[in-house]
């Protein structure tokens, strides 16, 4: 056995025996309180990168933790295997998705492996292995039997780059560029499948159950954009009617245009015979705008009068329906009744037209006489309704409600609720997905395939041209087929689903990722289900945790859980920046590779070196200097842990010094891994090294003592450098493995620190007396008797000419 500290050769040795003696096999065990950790699955990529370590070995630190606290830890592993780059990579290099994928897998196990991360590669689970997307498939049926898939004609977002539809979710940044490629999207017709997300936009608002960081629920709140108001009818003068969304019907006497959507059915019935051109022309130029361009508050206002008059239902006044694009057909009705007086953009439409702009709220302190308002006044709490019939003079606070349920009873309106929410569209005209499982019969339609015939099976011999089209579609045994119903000839869908689909419910799959009956073991999801700690990058907090929660609701209703929520605990991991605080990126040449830093480090130094830098939720730019800290911790820890410890003298205060750094370390630590604090902790465990290297020294701390801090600091540490506590706790003669040990306790008694009684005197008059920490120094212990409340009361402001301190009993302040 070698006596230095050699991270290569440990590691590799308790690697290998941990997966010998199956330490970290995790089966359901009754006896013991469950916790599922679970960490989001990475895509395979190529190779593993500092960020993924930044996400894993953390949150691996915390699932031992919280075993090692007597907790029966479930803590998978997996890959999110199907998607876009292994088909870009297979038309790039000529190879093949599949070979591309799983060769990246297996690179990245070996270097997950290197991690000494409790794994469970049992339960690991792969997106893309048959195994695994019958069960997509059967989910997917599910879904259409409840009638939470359907499929529908409609403009989708396309990447022409890609040759793929997106998702909403996948279109970012003003110009609505492609979240892979940055090209600009365009809009295309197609038969598309999607999810009802939207049948649980409420129920996606209630955060009640779970705890989740704030900034999480707010981004999901925002995305599901709730806005409560009416739906009112309008009519035109020739009768047809027009629904319009408001959130604000107590300003509908204020109402003195409509405008529809470019888009609107309506507009092409009635426009004017003198309005046609204009409206034509129009339309036209609004189709290659794109929402977000339309909804941008600063843009110029354009619009186009139709020829056509509407009737405002409750003052009957006849109003000029226009089109402009800044009418959204997405959402509400896609037909508004503009307000001028009382929203901005209807007032900028009407100065630019020329149209009526009727106050309707009095804005407190204005009158009559104060002549034209110089900009839309908005409020909904201060002011009083005017010029509104019946309800002119009440107080704006109250109108809306009011105003609603009169249109109720009058039957022009009714309250309503609209939501920014969109059903999420699923299909991908692409191969390297799970494939929708559904055939199209001439005679039955959309027909999905038996349960018998699953999983619909990726045809391996496929041409990879960017297309637009899956390549699905040029393979002929794979397109023909039969229909389940009639055995008439029938054709196969081609397009393959949203990966997002896949990782919508792994943390189901794992635990049985074997399992050729169900899409998990019932008996295994009772006992680990929920997943009590997820975590996970902030980028995800809208797309993968909307659908994931809307797909254990839909689960929910399957039958297959009993709970609403996927995930009770979430916590999200900042970012590990490059050195010059930059994002990684290979152009930037910042980029930092973690085999490189195992090799010569060893990987339990990366793992606490990460934990270290930076608060976890917040990240930072990595220092290749700053990693020589937990590089001294360790060396040291290893000097401790391997020293043989004989006192000279044994000193009763030296030995309850240590004994009270040990215990105040232990409680430090807890709350720390408690809260995710793992940079203090780490600080901490550095503060108990300093002490044992001290007592180490003077060699005056009792043997218990020492053999109690060195056994408390290798126990606090194990679960963030597993491998070199496990060697130092073998080689110390304790019983196999460190990670198999409960967590510390500390003895409040011994962690207090001792105290002293200081007496407060003012010139020489005992004023105060206060219970303070022993051994503070002559400075600190004058603050304390100066901001004492009674001798301040005593100097009546004046300043102390001189403060006199006995160390360890008094302060004399003289004034
Ligand atoms: C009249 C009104 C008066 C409005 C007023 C606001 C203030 P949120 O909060 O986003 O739900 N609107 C309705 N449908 C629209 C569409 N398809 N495209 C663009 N705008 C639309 O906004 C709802 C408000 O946005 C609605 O209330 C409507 O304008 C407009 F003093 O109606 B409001």
């Amino acid at each position: 056995m070698s006596n230095t500290y050699n991270p290569n050769e440990i590691e590799a040795k308790w690697q290998k025996r941990w997966e010998e003696t199956e330490l970290y096999r995790q089966v359901i065990d009754k006896s013991r309180p469950k916790h599922y950790a679970l960490t989001m699955l990475p895509y395979p990529s190529g190779d593993l990168h500092i960020g993924h370590w930044y996400a894993m070995t953390p949150s691996d630190a915390r699932a031992r933790y919280m075993r090692m606290k007597g907790y029966n830890v479930l803590f998978p592993m997996g890959f999110d295997a199907f998607g876009l780059p292994a088909e870009n990579a297979a038309i790039k290099n000529r190879t093949h998705p599949a070979k591309w994928t799983y060769a990246n897998i297996e690179r990245m196990r070996r270097q997950l492996r290197s991690m000494g991360a409790m794994f469970d590669w049992e339960r690991a689970a792969v997106s893309a292995d048959p195994a695994y997307y019958k069960w997509t498939q059967w989910f997917f049926k599910k879904l259409m039997a409840m009638g939470l898939a359907y499929r529908k004609l409609s403009a989708v977002d396309f990447c022409p780059l890609c040759n793929t539809t997106l998702a909403r979710e996948q279109v970012w940044g003003e110009d609505r560029h492609c979240e892979r490629c940055g090209t600009p999207v365009i809009k295309k017709d197609l038969e598309q499948w999607f999810f009802k997300t939207t049948d649980y936009a409420e129920e996606l608002l209630d955060f009640s159950q779970i705890e989740w960081p704030e900034r999480v629920k707010v981004m999901q709140t925002n995305w599901i954009g709730r806005s409560t108001g009416a739906d009112v009818t309008f009519h035109t003068e020739q009768g047809d009617p027009i629904e319009i969304f408001t959130t604000r019907p107590d300003t509908l006497w204020g109402a003195t245009f409509m405008v529809l959507a470019p888009e609107h059915p309506l507009v092409d019935k009635i426009t004017s015979a003198a309005q046609r051109g204009a409206v034509d022309t129009y339309i036209e130029q609004a189709q290659h705008l794109t929402d977000i361009d339309r909804e941008t508050a600063d843009r110029e206002k354009t619009g186009v009068f139709t020829g056509a008059y509407a009737i405002n239902p409750v003052n009957q006044a006849r109003i000029p329906i226009w089109i402009a694009d800044y009418v959204l057909m997405s959402y509400g009705s896609g037909a508004i009744m503009a307000v001028p007086a009382h929203d901005e953009r209807d007032f900028e439409f009407a100065r630019k037209f020329g149209l009526d702009i009727v106050e309707v709220i009095r804005m407190p302190g204005r009158s009559d006489t104060d002549g034209e308002l110089g900009a839309a006044y908005t409020s909904k709490t201060e002011g009083h309704l005017v010029n509104s019939g019946a309800f002119s003079g009440t107080a704006v606070a109250e109108a809306i409600g009011k105003v609603t349920a009169w249109l109720e009873e009058k039957g022009i309106g009714k309250g309503a609720v609209n939501y920014r929410l969109r059903d999420w569209l699923i299909s991908r005209q692409r191969y390297w997905g799970a494939p929708i499982p559904v055939v199209y019969c001439p005679e039955h339609g959309a027909v999905p395939v038996p349960d018998e015939q699953l999983p619909v099976m990726l045809p391996e011999d496929v041409e990879f041209m960017p297309t637009g089209e899956s390549p699905l579609k040029f393979h002929e045994e794979f397109i023909h087929t039969e229909c389940p119903l009639c055995g008439q000839p029938a054709l196969r869908e081609t397009d393959t689903m949203d990966t997002f689909m896949c990782s919508s419910w792994y943390q189901y799959r794992y635990l049985s990722p074997h399992d050729d009956r169900h899409p998990f073991d019932p008996e295994e999801g009772t006992y680990w289900l929920p997943v009590d700690q997820y975590t996970g990058g902030i980028e995800h907090a809208t797309m993968h945790l909307i659908y994931t929660r809307f797909f254990t609701k839909a689960m929910r209703e399957m039958g297959l859980v009993t709970f609403d929520e996927p995930m009770m605990r979430l916590y999200n991991q900042g970012m590990v920046l490059g050195e010059d605080g930059e994002k990684m990126s290979k152009s930037r040449g910042n980029v930092v590779a973690p085999d490189a830093l195992v090799q010569k480090y060893g990987a339990d130094t990366v793992r606490t070196y990460l934990m270290f830098f930076a608060r976890w939720d917040q990240g930072g730019p990595w220092n290749y200097d700053g990693i020589k800290g937990p590089q001294r911790l360790l060396n040291d820890v290893w000097e401790l842990g391997t020293a043989v410890y004989t006192p000279h003298t044994e000193e009763a205060a030296a030995t309850r010094t240590l004994r009270r750094k040990t215990h105040q370390v232990i409680r430090k630590v807890t709350e720390d891994m408690e809260s995710f604090s793992f940079n203090t902790a780490v600080a901490a465990i550095m503060e108990l090294r300093n002490a044992l290297t001290e007592a180490r020294k003077a060699a005056n701390v009792s043997q218990a003592a020492w053999n109690e801090a060195v056994d408390t600091l290798l126990l606090l540490l194990a679960p963030i450098a597993p491998h070199i506590t496990e060697e130092l706790w073998a080689r110390r003669g304790q019983a196999y493995s460190i990670h198999q040990q409960p967590w510390p306790v500390w003895d409040e008694a011994v962690a207090k620190e001792d105290t002293i009684t200081l007496v407060v005197q003012v010139n020489g008059r005992v004023r105060d007396k206060l219970d303070v920490a022993a051994g503070l120094d002559d400075e600190a212990v004058k603050q304390i008797a100066l901001s004492s409340d009674k001798a301040q009361g005593w100097l009546e402001g004046k300043q102390p000419r001189k403060v006199i301190v006995v160390r360890g009993k008094l302060v004399n302040i003289v004034v």
